[in-house]
């Protein structure tokens, strides 16, 4: 069966008039779980030659991934890592081709234990914030990552193994999908660290798992397994380590497939809640960008530029 067979809704369709009602009737299943190839690197941006991170696309499958690697410090996060995921993630964002993003690490296990990210680098954590020499001023520039990644109109897929721990477990959280390894392990630290995120760090752990348990989270410290994290509602789905490429492959391969306003559509109504006037913004942004092609919103432009009174009535 090629790709755009198991992409038609007909394609898990079952011949007989009385088949039961059956979940596998959304073909998920047949959906090829070949890990992605990332035959694209990205290796520089511009003149910016990427350091702390990897980025890469696929030419088969719409992706982007954009994986931590820093793994002699469990992908622990300077200013500079954060500043080269901003950077990935715009351009994986205004690249029509890419249909979704993968935000993971690449794995050393032979010599490092396995992370996804364990947070802020706390060797260049200063006074305000965190500099590694690159800021103007130490700052948080996290913060600004994870509005970026809530304003992407992509699909961002967390992809985890080891730990995920501080404002790597943040990262994780705000991205839109989390699929882990079974040895993912998930946790807050900052009250032991003498720090913590009052904003997405906190909002988004209550918006996922509720208050009770993310106050546990916050207040314990706390680390959880990947089938606790799950049980807690911030991971999606666990996989066996050695399955996991391909069954994000899967993920990925539905999302692309899916209509892409429709999917910017309801990213940008699932933050809505959330996110107060940026929310109704990222929303109204979609409303927008889609009254632009109508025939409607062109008159007005076409009117101004022919010096005449518009007619959006006629254009209705
Ligand atoms: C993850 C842990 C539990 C793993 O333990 P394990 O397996 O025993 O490994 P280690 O030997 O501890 O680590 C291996 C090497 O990696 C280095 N390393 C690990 N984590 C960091 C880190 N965060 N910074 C710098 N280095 C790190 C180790 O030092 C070690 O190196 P060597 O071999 O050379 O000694 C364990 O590693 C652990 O507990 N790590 C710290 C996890 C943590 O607490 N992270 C949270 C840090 N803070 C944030 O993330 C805050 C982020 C932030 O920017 C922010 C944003 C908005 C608002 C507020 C904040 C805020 O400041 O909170």
């Amino acid at each position: 069966m090629s790709n755009s067979d198991v992409n038609s809704m007909a394609a898990a369709r079952n011949p007989s008039r009385t088949a039961p009602p059956t979940p596998r009737r959304d073909g998920f299943h047949l959906i090829s779980n070949v890990p992605i190839d990332w035959d694209k690197p990205v290796p520089r941006l511009g003149t910016y030659a990427f350091r702390d991170i990897t980025y890469s696309k696929s030419s088969v499958d719409a992706a982007a991934r954009i994986a931590f690697d820093r793994a002699q410090v469990l992908h622990a996060f300077t200013p500079t890592t954060i500043r080269e995921i901003q950077m990935a993630l715009e351009d994986a964002t205004d690249d029509p081709y890419v249909g979704v993003v993968i935000l993971t690490s690449n794995i050393d296990a032979e010599q490092y234990t396995p992370a996804f990210c364990a947070g802020g680098d706390q060797t260049v954590r200063g006074d305000g914030g965190y500099q590694d020499g690159t800021e103007i001023a130490p700052k948080l520039r996290v913060l600004d990552l994870q509005i970026q990644m809530r304003r992407c109109p992509k699909p961002i897929v967390a992809q985890v193994r080891g730990y995920a721990i501080g404002g790597g477990h943040i990262l994780h959280m705000v991205s839109d999908l989390t699929l882990a390894s079974t040895n993912a392990v998930f946790g807050q630290t900052g009250p032991r660290m003498g720090s913590f995120d009052a904003g997405y760090g906190c909002t988004t752990a209550a918006a996922l798992m509720g208050q009770k348990r993310a106050r546990e989270l916050w207040f314990l410290c706390k680390f959880y397994s990947a089938h606790e994290a799950q049980a807690m509602g911030m991971v999606n789905a666990v996989y066996k380590d050695d399955e996991l490429d391909g069954e994000t492959a899967r993920w990925v391969r539905r999302m692309i497939s899916n209509s892409p306003t429709a999917l910017a559509g309801c990213k940008a109504a699932l933050n809505a809640a959330q996110d107060g006037a940026a929310g109704i913004s990222q929303m109204g942004g979609e409303i927008t960008r889609l009254f632009y092609l109508s025939d409607e919103s062109r008159e007005g432009r076409d009117a101004f530029l022919e010096k005449r009174a518009p007619n959006f009535r006629s254009k209705l």
